[in-house]
C-alpha cells in the first residue's frame, strides 16, 4: 500500500460523492500516481462499506474489461472486478433516470447466479459451472465517474469500476444446459442492432470471467457467496445512451432483456 488510511477514506469518499451526485472528477491517479492496486481495491471496499453502513444490500459481483472489445475502447489489457448493491437494480423494463447519471453507456452481459459458494484460488471455468444455479441475459449500465470517461485501472478500480445500474431479465437456465461460448447476443437501441456478439468474446467463455472474479477475490481473502449475481463483462464494446433510449437485450436461448432512459 502506497496511501495511508486517512488518504483512502479521503478517495473513496470523493468518489461516492460523485457516484451519488452525478458529478465528474478527474481520475485518482493524476494526484496519487503510487497508488497500487491494493490502494484501489481497498477505495473500492471502503465505498461497498458506506454503501451497507447506509442500508443497501450486497446483490452481487461484475467482472469488467473481460473482452477484447472492451479492453480496446477503453486502452487497457487486464480485467477489472467490482461490487453491485441492490440501489443499482432496475428491474426488467424498467426506467433508469438519466438525470442522476453523468455519462451513462450500456453493455450486453451474459449472467451467473451461483448455487454454491465458490473460493479461490484454482478456480475454473469446469468449478464455476459446477457450482452456477442459472444464467441470464444482463444489461449493465456504467458511469465512469472520470471525466470523458478516461482512466487509466487503478482509478477505475477505485471507481467501483464505473458500476451504476443493472438490469437482469429474459428467460434464465441451466447454466450446464447451454454452450456459452457460442450463445449470441444481439443489443438494439430504439429498435436498431447496435451490437452483436457470442459469449466467447469474455475471456474465450464468460465462466472464466467468473473464475478470474472467485480467484481475485480469493487473493483478498474472500469468496463469492452462494446466491451472488454475477455480471461476466461487457460482450462488445460500451453504447452511449440519452434520455429517451429504449434498449433491448437478445440472449440466444435465454429471451431478452430491456430497460428504457427517461
Ligand atoms: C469499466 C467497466 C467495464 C465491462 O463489462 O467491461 C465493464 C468501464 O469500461 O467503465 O463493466
Ligand atoms: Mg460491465
Amino acid at each position: 500500500m502506497a496511501l495511508d488510511d486517512k488518504t483512502l477514506d479521503q478517495l473513496a469518499e470523493h468518489l461516492h460523492a460523485c457516484q451519488r451526485e452525478a458529478r465528474d472528477t478527474l481520475k485518482v491517479t493524476d494526484d496519487h500516481p503510487d497508488m497500487t492496486w491494493d490502494d484501489a481495491y481497498a477505495i473500492q471496499d471502503r465505498i461497498l462499506a458506506a454503501k451497507l453502513a447506509g442500508g443497501a444490500h450486497l446483490a452481487g459481483y461484475k467482472a469488467g474489461l473481460t473482452s477484447h472489445a472492451k479492453m480496446k475502447q477503453m486502452g487497457v489489457t487486464d480485467p477489472v472486478f467490482g461490487f453491485l448493491v441492490d440501489e443499482f437494480m432496475v428491474p426488467a423494463g424498467g426506467e433508469v433516470q438519466t438525470s442522476e447519471l453523468i455519462h451513462p453507456k450500456v453493455e450486453p452481459e451474459i449472467c451467473f447466479v451461483t448455487r454454491h459458494e465458490l473460493q479461490g484460488p484454482g478456480c475454473s471455468i469446469a468449478s464455476v459451472l459446477a457450482a452456477s444455479d442459472i444464467v441470464l441475459p444482463g444489461i449493465e449500465v456504467i458511469d465512469s465517474r472520470y471525466r470523458d470517461f478516461k482512466f487509466d485501472l487503478k482509478s477505475v478500480v477505485a471507481d467501483n469500476t464505473s458500476a451504476s445500474r443493472f438490469v437482469v431479465g429474459g428467460h434464465a437456465v441451466d447454466a450446464r444446459s447451454v454452450d456459452l461460448r457460442t450463445t449470441g447476443i444481439v443489443l438494439e437501441k430504439n429498435g436498431q442492432v447496435v451490437a452483436t456478439g457470442a459469449g466467447a468474446a469474455v475471456v474465450g467463455h464468460p465462466a472464466a470471467a467468473v473464475a478470474m472474479l472467485v480467484n481475485h477475490l480469493g487473493r483478498r481473502g474472500k469468496t463469492l457467496p452462494a446466491g451472488a449475481l454475477v455480471f461476466s463483462g461487457g460482450i462488445t464494446a460500451a453504447v452511449a445512451v440519452t434520455a429517451g433510449d429504449n434498449l433491448t437485450l437478445s440472449v440466444q436461448g435465454m429471451g431478452s432483456v430491456g430497460v428504457r432512459f427517461v
